[in-house]
């Protein structure tokens, strides 16, 4: 996984990039316009993650505009959240010699044979939202996202802020609704969060139980179902995003609680329906994950065809809303 520490300039994988990024230009054979001054079309392979989420719908929505207007040809494939999907993506984008490959990769390893064969045909990859572990880092270019080890930890930290003004006392029992298993958001929003916990609140607070509801409605629902038939004196919810945290409200009121009261709710996204949630009072805070990330990604795309240095990671700018913030913010919602 890419160093969250590391904010050094990958000058030497971009420069390497670079260099392949202009033989890309070669090597594509359907490319008849002159590749002076880099103003060639570029054609940009994206590889999405799938459609298991508000937050992703938005991600989508942001990339195509971006790339509509860039000028940019873009071949957009939905991985339906299975790796396979995206392996297959990658190679058909190498086959038709795309300028750069974007992709989000749905779980952090089982990437390097893929991104082998793109760095032999020399198209650069840029990560975007989500990272890889490999052994090989000139094996992408860049990550353009957000630190969700960071959001996690802001989400504890927004959590010590709910159980005050919720005036609980005394030991809180968590429950965590998991992103997917192996996905970078979920590996990293549970590791910040047991950060803060271990270092603040060994004492205090414990996770009773975490599961995964694979960043979905229909599996937040289920498992928060299961995890109140095994717990039924759950204090406190943690859901690695909105959707998860929309679907376990459900299955709290169909267990005849009441979410933000009974059980105190902290999410990770800061979506439309996850503002509309909070602004009725049943989820207490959101720690916001931005997914506008297409007018960033498409200026990197340009750059590293360009064979310019860019940063090793982009990160994206984010804020943390508590539920007294849910009304006024709703309507400046862009997401
Ligand atoms: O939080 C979740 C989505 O990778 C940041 O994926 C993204 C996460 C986001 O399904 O809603």
């Amino acid at each position: 996984m890419l160093n969250r520490r590391n904010f050094l300039t990958a000058a030497v994988g971009v420069a390497a990039a670079g260099g392949l990024a202009a033989c890309a230009k070669e090597d594509d054979s359907s490319s008849s316009s002159s590749s002076e001054g880099g103003s060639k079309a570029i054609t940009l392979g994206f590889s999405q993650v799938g459609s298991e989420s508000g937050w992703r719908s938005a991600n989508t929505d942001s990339v195509k505009e971006a790339a509509k207007e860039a000028g940019y040809t873009l071949k957009f494939s939905d991985a339906q959240q299975k790796q396979e999907n995206q392996i297959s993506a990658i190679r058909s984008f190498i086959a038709q010699k795309v300028d750069v490959i974007a992709f989000s990769p749905v779980v952090v390893t089982g990437w390097d044979a893929v991104l082998k064969e793109a760095k032999a045909k020399k198209i650069p990859v840029v990560l975007t939202d989500r990272s890889v572990e490999t052994s090989d880092e000139s094996l992408f270019v860049t990550l353009v996202g957000s630190d969700f080890t960071d959001e996690g930890r802001r989400a504890a930290k927004i959590l010590e802020k709910v159980l005050e003004k919720a005036g609980h006392k005394g030991p809180v029992k968590i429950a965590q609704l998991e992103g997917t298993t192996g996905a970078a958001p979920a590996i990293e929003r549970a590791k910040g969060f047991k950060e803060v916990m271990d270092a603040d609140h060994k004492d205090d607070w414990k996770i009773v139980v975490s599961q995964t509801g694979d960043f979905t409605r229909a599996g937040g629902k289920q498992v928060m179902a299961a995890f109140l038939q095994s717990n039924p004196d759950i204090d406190v919810l943690f859901a690695h995003n909105d959707d998860m945290g929309i679907g376990a409200i459900q299955a709290i009121e169909a267990a005849g609680k009441k979410p933000g009261k009974d059980i105190l709710i902290v999410t990770v996204d800061g979506v439309k329906d996850g503002f509309v949630a909070m602004s009725e009072g049943k989820i207490n805070a959101i720690v916001e994950c931005n997914p506008l990330l297409g007018p960033q990604l498409m200026e990197v795309v340009k750059k590293v065809k360009d064979g310019e240095t860019v940063e090793r990671w982009i990160k994206t700018k984010e804020s943390d809303f508590m539920q007294d913030q849910a009304k006024e913010a709703l309507p400046t919602r862009k997401y």
